[in-house]
């Protein structure tokens, strides 16, 4: 009886859990400390592994922001679309209007759906966004109910919120312009005006100068719609702490989208300082107070056990990524990729092999697990989460890994993955158990040393690794194992070539 009672519970809070997704920006394996970092402390990160179940096998499905967004939205690996590269200030909607995203499938589902925070991923038609008009199509005609954005990313232009379809605070007589080309002679610059800035830079980032730093791109205008760096994080935790709290009573898909800890590192004031990494390791605090503060929204709303929580990066980490930081002096032991080479930009294990953890009280018994799961398959899972078929055409990449994801007895996660790194330029890795190889279509590759400089190297085709006994990937063993390394040359080659390689899904353009 008492076991029917147990089980029955267990159900009744299985049913339609709410799922919120908190992704960090260029957030490395090592940079948390239940990861490993010594050098500062995150206490809320750490709470919900130690609630949850911490992953050593969790992926984001590219290295760079773009198309790992892109693919987890989308559930298809970016390769295959185009344009899905670091999208710049003016680009228009990445995800066309029609695309299946977890927005649009929780949404059949009946979920209150809503992003907040960096979106990255194109707003408007074919010309880019229309700053002063109707910023469409975007999240709301891919799924989401609602959204409150950080356009594209901080270190570009320009600095306003978008909510909804609109500027927001655009005032009509101050309109905002957006472009790459210096407006006028006297438009000052991170170059012309470079000792007005508070934060220097050290490659691009040199046009336009707000909040006394110069970023990619130029604008104009829009002056009452500006805000400060400082308050970005505050300002998503406001509007998510209002999202959850209006949609308490039926299940909601939020999607967290933290700029921290993305280059120009200016956390709030209060967080400054606080590490002995710069600003660097502040905003990972500021990220961990984020976490913080939205675990307590949802104890006090009493919905811990009604929410399947992901916590993930779009990225591995980068120190010096365009501003002169602090970051690669005060580095000290800290190692942001953890025991992995490479980060941001590169398919070595550091750059997409980063912090992954769920936790749904009451249902994941918390605990470690070595589950092979990635960004990419949030889509598929929360499909069946739902218990919804995808349609053939969609999310062509995406796994269906919820037991994975659950902590299930037995569960499986995937049996391989495909990394990238940005867009679709032929840098690939194909990860299957202990086997990782490398294929590079071009013959350099800008393969981050983290701690040094962002340097063009050349590569061979392919190359070999044994995680298993050299998780830094250092050894190349492409000629020692020559049978391991044409079955995985053959096994990317034809994930590549047939457009799909979820089971039972089928791209439009296979024949
Ligand atoms: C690069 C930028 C880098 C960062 C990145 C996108 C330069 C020299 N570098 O092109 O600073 O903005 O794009 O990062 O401009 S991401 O995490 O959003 O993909
Ligand atoms: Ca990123």
């Amino acid at each position: 009886m008492a076991m029917i009672l147990l089980l029955g519970s267990r159900q009744l809070k299985s049913a339609q859990p709410n799922v919120l997704v908190i992704m960090a920006d260029d957030l490395g394996y090592g940079d948390v400390s239940c990861y490993g970092a010594t050098a500062l402390k995150t206490p809320h990160i750490d709470k919900l592994a130690a609630e949850g179940l911490r992953f050593t096998s969790g992926y984001c499905s590219a290295s760079t922001c773009t198309p790992t967004r892109y693919s987890m939205l989308t559930g298809t690996y970016a390769f295959r679309g185009e344009r899905t590269g670091i999208a710049p200030p003016n680009a228009p909607a990445i995800i066309k209007p029609g695309t299946e995203t977890i927005a649009s499938i929780l949404k059949h589902a009946g979920y209150a759906t809503g992003v907040i925070g960096k979106w990255h991923l194109g707003l408007g038609d074919e010309g880019g966004p229309d700053w002063n008009g109707q910023l469409k199509p975007g999240p709301l005609e891919i799924g989401f109910d609602t959204c409150f954005l950080l356009p594209t990313t901080n270190d570009r232009v320009p600095q306003v919120y978008v909510q909804d379809h609109r500027v927001l605070n655009l005032d009509p007589a101050d309109p905002l312009w957006v472009g790459t080309k210096k407006p006028s002679p006297d438009h000052p610059t991170g170059k012309t005006h470079r000792h007005t800035l508070k934060m220097d830079w050290s490659h691009g980032h040199n046009s336009t100068i707000h909040n006394g730093i110069s970023r990619i791109g130029f604008y104009t205008g829009g002056h009452a719609a500006r805000f400060r760096d400082e308050d970005l994080a505050d300002k998503w935790v406001e509007q998510s702490n209002e999202f959850i709290e209006k949609h308490k009573s039926e299940p909601f898909f939020l999607f967290f989208s933290s700029h921290d800890i993305h280059v120009p590192r200016i956390p709030h004031e209060r967080f400054q300082g606080k590490t002995s990494l710069g600003f660097r390791g502040d905003s990972i605090i500021q990220l961990d107070w984020c976490v913080g503060e939205l675990m307590k929204t949802l104890e006090r709303l009493e919905l811990a056990e009604k929410t399947l929580v992901v916590f993930c990066s779009d990225n591995g980490p980068v120190l010096d990524d365009g501003y002169k930081d602090g970051a690669i002096e005060k580095i000290g032991k800290h190692r942001a990729a953890g025991p992995y080479s490479g980060g941001k930009y590169s398919v070595y294990e550091g750059g997409t092999r980063t912090p992954f953890i769920t936790r749904w009280k009451g249902r994941i018994e918390p605990g470690l697990s070595d589950e092979l799961v990635c960004t990419i398959d949030l889509a598929a899972s929360l499909a069946a989460l739902t218990k919804q078929n995808l349609p053939k055409q969609s999310c062509l990449d995406s796994f269906n890994v919820l037991e994975a994801l659950l902590g299930d007895d037995n569960a499986k996660g995937r049996d391989h993955i495909v990394q990238q790194n940005n867009g679709n330029n032929g840098t690939y890795a194909l990860r299957t158990g202990k086997w990782k190889l490398h294929r590079y279509d071009r013959k350099t590759a800008r393969n981050v040393v983290v701690e040094t400089q962002l340097a063009n190297t050349k590569v061979p085709k392919y190359q070999l690794f044994n995680l298993s006994d050299d998780p830094a990937e250092k050894r190349d063993v492409s000629e020692k194992h020559t049978e391991v390394m044409s079955r995985l040359k053959k096994q990317l080659a034809k994930i590549i070539e047939q457009g799909s390689s979820r089971p039972g899904s089928k791209s439009t353009s296979q024949k």
